[in-house]
């Protein structure tokens, strides 16, 4: 006679995988829209937002000191340093360098500092890239 409830090994295991929730190492969709209500998580790759590095133009500071400057902190060759500070001089600003927070704030505050022991009134600032 053939028993009411099907209780051999293999009916066990399918019950038991059916109830246990599927955790997808990449949140992604395991094609089961009931378990998805209970697994999927955001995948929270979110890089770290990047600074532009800005020198700002004024009246008194030398060209070329402003050349020297973008050689020595922002590792520009001398013809692309010129470039740069002729784009300053004309525009007002340029975007000198794109960086993580700690090492943009480390070249506005050597910039500052250098133009400052230097007597210059040069300006550096940083700001969040959109
Ligand atoms: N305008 C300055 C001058 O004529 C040169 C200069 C360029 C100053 C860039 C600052 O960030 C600067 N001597």
């Amino acid at each position: 006679m053939r028993p009411t409830h099907d209780n051999t090994a293999d009916h066990k295991d399918a019950i038991l995988a059916a109830m246990t929730p599927v955790v997808m190492e990449d949140g992604g969709s395991d094609g089961d829209d009931q378990t998805d209500l209970l697994t999927k998580t955001k995948p929270k790759t979110k890089r770290p937002p990047l600074y532009k590095v800005m020198l700002l133009n004024d009246d008194f500071t030398p060209m070329e000191f402003v050349v020297h400057v973008l050689e020595r902190f922002f590792g520009l060759n001398h013809a692309h340093a010129f470039e740069i500070m002729l784009t300053v001089h004309k525009k007002g600003l340029a975007v000198v360098g794109v960086f993580s927070h700690e090492i943009a704030e480390t070249k506005v505050a050597q910039v500052m500092d250098f133009a400052r022991r230097h007597q210059h009134p040069l300006q550096c600032t940083m700001e969040k890239e959109e």
